[in-house]
C-alpha cells in the first residue's frame, strides 16, 4: 500500500478519509519523488530541443504508465474505493500549445526519455497559455486558460538569468518537468518564467495591456498579433525564451569542461520551426561575451544548430521587420546584419538574403548558419527541395534532410485505447510496446473472422466510452449506433474544414429528399481559430449554425448529426481518437506538412478519408489502396494551379449543382435565421469569389469517395480487416522511430 502510506504521511489520513483532490495532491507527490529517484540522463554532449510550444497534455497517467506503476497505483486506488479516472479530472491540462507542433514536441521528449538520449526541452510557462474556447451565440470566444497551481508538475529551480531589452531587462527563473521515459531514464522540460507577469492585467475575454512587457511577457501562448503591440511581444517572448536557453546552454557545457571552442562536442540544438531562431544570433552575441572573436564565435555556433520547418505556406514563414528588432533587442541586430553581409557577399542572391525589404527572415538565418534542415514528412521535404526552398538546396544539398513525425504509442495507444492494447497483447504479445514495428505481426490474424470480431467490439466499446463522456463533460448526445466521422485539427482555410461543412450541406439536402444513409451519422469537428483569423472563425460559425439547423429538423436530424466540441484539446483528442470510424485528412494537396493525428487515428484502428498530402503519403503506401480512401487533386496539379494562377471558383461554381446548392445555403433564410449575417456572408463571398484552398475543384470527388467510405463500412468484417491492416501498418509512425533518426543523422548523442 505505497500510495496509502504516503498519503497518510502527507495529510494524517488514509485515502478513504481524503478528498479526491487531496488524493490528486498527494499522487502528484509521490510520482515526482519517483520520477526524481530515476536515473537522469548525463553525458557530454546534450541535446537542446526549443520550442515556443509543449503542449504536453495531462501528465498524472502518463507518468505512471512510464514509470511502470500505473497498474499498481490503480488497483490500490480502487481497494480504497478510489477511481484514477476520477482523481485524473481533477488535474487541468496544461495548454502551452496549439496544435501539432506542439504536441510533436511533447511526442518527441517521451521518446528522447525513453531511448535514453541526453536532451531536454526548453520553453516558456505561460501563465494563461492558449486560449481557452468558449461558444456563444454559434460563435467563438476565447477566455484565459489558467492551469498553474500551487501544486503543480513544475519544480521551481535556483537558476536565474538576466535577460536584456531595449531600455529595461527582466530576470528570468527556471521550472522543470520531469519527463519519465517508458521504463528508461528522465530527462526534463525546462520552462522558463518571469516573476513580474500580473494576471490581474487581463480583462474581457483575453483583452490585455501589450505594452508592458514586465507584466505580460508570460501571460499567453501566441497573443493576438493582428496589431504592432501584439506582433511586438512575440519578439520579446521569443527573445526571452532563446536568451534564457543560450545561458542555460553555455553555462551547462562550461560546468562540464567546455572551452567554448568545443561547444559542438557539448551541445546541440533543434529549433522547432523560426519561433527560436534568434538563438543562433543570442549565442553569437554571448560568445563574444565570453571572449570568442565574432569569427570564432559564427564558426561555433554554426556546427550547433538544426532546424525543422513545418510549413509550407510561405505567409506562415516569420520575418521580423527591422525596427521591430531594433526596439526589443537592438544588441541582436549588429550580429544579424554581420551575418546577413557574410551571405549577401558570397550569393549575390536577393532571394536568399537574410534581411531584405527591411524584414529579417528568421528561416534564411537557420539555413545559412546550421548544420541541417528537415522537413517533416517525405512529400513536404521534396517539395521544400523543389520549390519553397529550392534556391537554399541547390547550395546545401548536403544539409537537406526528411525526418517524417511519429507519435508516442505509450500516450496514444497504452494509455488512451487500454481494451485495443490488451487485445492486440494478447495477439502478439507485449513486444510492440518497446518495437512498434512488431506491430505487423497482426497481418497474420486479418483472415481469422472472430479476431476481427474482436477489433470491432474495442471499438463500440471505445464509441460508447465517448458517448458517455461528450455527455457527462459537454451535455452533447450522440448515437453510438451512428458512424463516428471526425475532424480535429487547428481551424484553417487549407485544412479545409469548410468542404467537410458543404459536405454536410449537401447530406442535408440529400436526406430532405429522401435519400436516407444506411445508418446515422455523426459527423463531430474539434478545433480552435486564431483569435484574430477571422475566416476561420467564420468556419467554425457555420459548423455550430448547421449543427443547430439540423439538430432541430426532424427531418434530417435522426440520420445526421453534427457535433462542434467545445475547447478541443489534448485530453478530448485522448477519448475522441481510440472511438472514431473514419478520419478526415482532407488537406489542400502540398499544403499540410505531415500531420500527427492521422497516424494516431490509424493506430487506433480508425479509417482515413484523405488527399495525396503530408504523411498521408506514406499511409497510403502502407495500407494500400484498399484501406485507405484518396481523393481529390494531386500535389503536382495543385502546385501547377498556383503557378499559372488559373484558378477560378466561380466557374466550379456555375458548373455544379449540388456545389452551388450547397455554397448558396451557407446565406439562405434558414442559417440566417440563427446565425450573423455578417460572418455568413463573408465566408459565402470568400468562397464564391477567391477559395484559396481550392475547395471546389476537390468537391464532387471528395463527396463520392465519401460516399464509398460509409458504404465500405456496412460490410462490418471488412471494415475491420481494414482496420486491423491500418493498426499493422502504424509502427513506422512511431516517434521512437523519428526520434532515432534525428539522433543518427544530426544529434549524433
Ligand atoms: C507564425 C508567425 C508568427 C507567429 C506565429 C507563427 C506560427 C505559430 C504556430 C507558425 C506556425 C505555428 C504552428 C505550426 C504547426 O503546428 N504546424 C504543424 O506541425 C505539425 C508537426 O510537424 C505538422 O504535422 C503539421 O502538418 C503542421 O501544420
Amino acid at each position: 500500500m505505497k500510495v496509502n502510506e504516503y498519503i497518510k504521511v502527507r495529510f494524517g489520513r488514509y485515502m478513504d478519509q481524503c478528498t479526491n483532490e487531496e488524493i490528486y495532491i498527494g499522487l502528484l507527490e509521490f510520482i515526482k519523488d519517483a520520477a526524481g529517484k530515476k536515473e537522469i540522463k548525463a553525458g557530454k554532449k546534450k541535446l537542446y530541443y526549443i520550442s515556443a510550444e509543449f503542449l504536453i497534455g495531462k501528465l498524472l497517467s502518463n507518468n505512471l504508465i512510464n514509470l511502470g506503476l500505473y497498474d499498481e497505483v490503480k488497483a490500490e486506488l480502487e481497494a480504497c474505493g478510489k477511481s484514477l479516472a476520477e482523481i485524473e479530472e481533477i488535474e487541468v491540462e496544461p495548454s502551452l500549445g496549439n496544435g501539432g507542433l506542439g504536441r510533436l514536441a511533447a511526442c518527441f521528449l517521451d521518446s528522447i526519455a525513453t531511448l535514453g538520449l541526453n536532451g531536454d526541452g526548453v520553453g516558456l510557462a505561460y501563465h494563461l497559455g492558449l486560449f481557452k474556447q468558449v461558444f456563444e451565440n454559434n460563435l467563438q470566444t476565447e477566455e484565459p486558460n489558467p492551469w498553474m497551481s500551487k501544486e503543480s508538475w513544475m519544480t521551481k529551480t535556483d537558476r536565474t538569468y538576466t535577460v536584456d531589452f531595449g531600455g529595461f531587462n527582466v530576470k528570468s527563473r527556471m521550472y522543470d518537468i520531469d519527463v519519465a521515459g517508458y521504463d528508461s531514464v528522465t530527462t526534463k522540460l525546462h520552462l522558463f518564467d518571469v516573476d513580474t507577469v500580473d494576471e490581474t492585467i487581463v480583462h474581457d475575454g483575453i483583452e490585455f495591456d501589450k505594452s508592458q512587457f514586465t507584466k505580460n511577457l508570460t501571460l499567453f501562448l501566441y497573443p493576438d498579433d493582428s496589431d504592432d503591440n501584439g506582433r511586438l511581444l512575440r519578439v520579446y517572448q521569443q527573445y526571452f525564451m532563446v536568451s534564457n536557453a543560450a545561458q542555460l546552454i553555455l553555462d551547462e557545457a562550461q560546468e562540464k569542461g567546455s572551452n567554448l571552442y568545443d561547444l559542438a562536442d557539448y551541445a546541440v540544438i533543434q529549433i522547432n520551426d523560426t519561433h527560436p531562431s534568434m538563438v543562433i544570433p543570442e549565442l553569437i552575441r554571448l560568445l563574444q561575451i565570453r571572449g570568442l572573436t565574432v569569427d570564432e564565435a559564427i564558426d561555433v555556433v554554426s556546427k550547433c544548430t538544426a532546424y525543422t520547418n513545418h510549413t509550407i505556406l510561405a505567409e506562415a514563414l516569420e520575418k521580423w521587420p527591422i525596427d521591430f528588432m531594433m526596439k526589443a533587442v537592438p544588441q541582436l541586430m549588429p550580429i544579424i546584419r554581420e551575418l546577413h553581409n557574410r551571405i549577401h557577399k558570397k550569393y549575390k542572391n536577393e532571394k536568399i538574403d537574410i534581411i531584405r525589404d527591411g524584414l529579417v527572415h528568421m528561416a534564411h538565418m537557420d539555413i545559412h548558419y546550421g548544420i541541417s534542415i528537415n522537413g517533416v514528412a517525405a512529400l513536404h521535404t521534396e517539395i521544400l527541395k523543389d520549390t519553397e526552398l529550392n534556391d537554399f538546396y541547390k547550395i546545401y544539398p548536403e544539409k537537406f534532410n526528411n525526418k517524417t513525425n511519429g507519435i508516442t504509442f505509450r500516450r496514444w495507444l497504452i494509455y488512451s485505447n487500454p481494451e485495443l492494447c490488451s487485445l492486440i497483447e494478447s495477439l502478439i504479445g507485449p513486444g510492440f510496446k518497446k518495437d512498434a514495428t512488431e506491430l505487423k505481426k497482426l497481418e497474420n490474424f486479418m483472415n481469422d473472422d472472430a479476431v476481427v470480431q474482436k477489433f470491432l467490439d474495442v471499438k463500440q466499446l471505445r464509441k460508447t466510452v465517448l458517448k458517455d463522456y461528450l455527455q457527462k463533460t459537454q451535455g452533447i448526445t450522440i448515437d453510438d449506433n451512428s458512424l463516428y466521422d471526425i475532424q480535429i485539427k487547428r481551424l484553417h482555410e487549407y485544412k479545409r474544414q469548410q468542404m467537410n461543412a458543404l459536405y454536410v450541406i449537401n447530406k442535408y439536402f440529400e436526406i430532405k429528399e429522401g435519400k436516407k444513409p444506411a445508418r446515422p451519422i455523426t459527423v463531430i469537428f474539434g478545433a480552435k481559430a486564431a483569435p484574430a483569423y477571422v475566416i476561420a472563425k467564420d468556419i467554425i460559425h457555420l459548423i455550430l449554425c448547421l449543427s443547430e439547423i439540423i439538430e432541430k429538423d426532424p427531418e434530417v436530424s435522426p440520420y445526421l448529426k453534427v457535433v462542434m466540441v467545445e475547447n478541443y484539446n489534448v485530453t478530448l483528442a485522448e477519448k475522441l481518437i481510440p472511438a472514431c470510424d473514419l478520419h478526415q485528412q482532407i488537406s489542400l494537396a502540398s499544403k499540410e506538412a505531415s500531420g500527427t493525428s492521422n497516424m494516431k487515428f490509424m493506430l487506433n484502428g480508425a479509417i482515413a478519408i484523405g488527399t495525396d498530402d503530408g504523411a498521408n503519403v506514406e499511409m497510403h503506401q502502407f495500407v494500400g489502396d484498399d484501406n485507405i480512401f484518396i481523393f481529390g487533386e494531386d500535389s503536382d496539379t495543385v502546385i501547377q494551379r498556383y503557378a499559372d494562377g488559373s484558378y477560378c471558383s466561380k466557374d466550379y461554381y456555375d458548373k455544379d449543382k449540388k456545389l452551388k446548392r450547397a455554397v448558396d445555403f451557407i446565406i439562405s433564410h434558414e442559417v440566417l435565421e440563427v446565425g450573423q449575417k455578417e460572418n455568413l456572408e463573408r465566408l459565402y463571398n470568400e468562397l464564391l469569389n477567391k477559395d484559396w484552398f481550392m475547395t471546389f475543384p476537390d468537391f464532387e470527388d471528395y463527396c463520392a469517395c465519401r460516399e464509398k467510405a460509409y458504404a465500405a463500412f456496412e460490410d462490418r468484417l471488412s471494415w475491420g480487416r481494414k482496420m486491423i491492416k491500418n493498426i499493422a501498418n502504424a509502427g513506422f509512425f512511431s516517434s521512437d522511430r523519428t526520434i532515432a533518426q534525428y539522433n543518427e543523422d544530426i544529434w549524433k548523442l
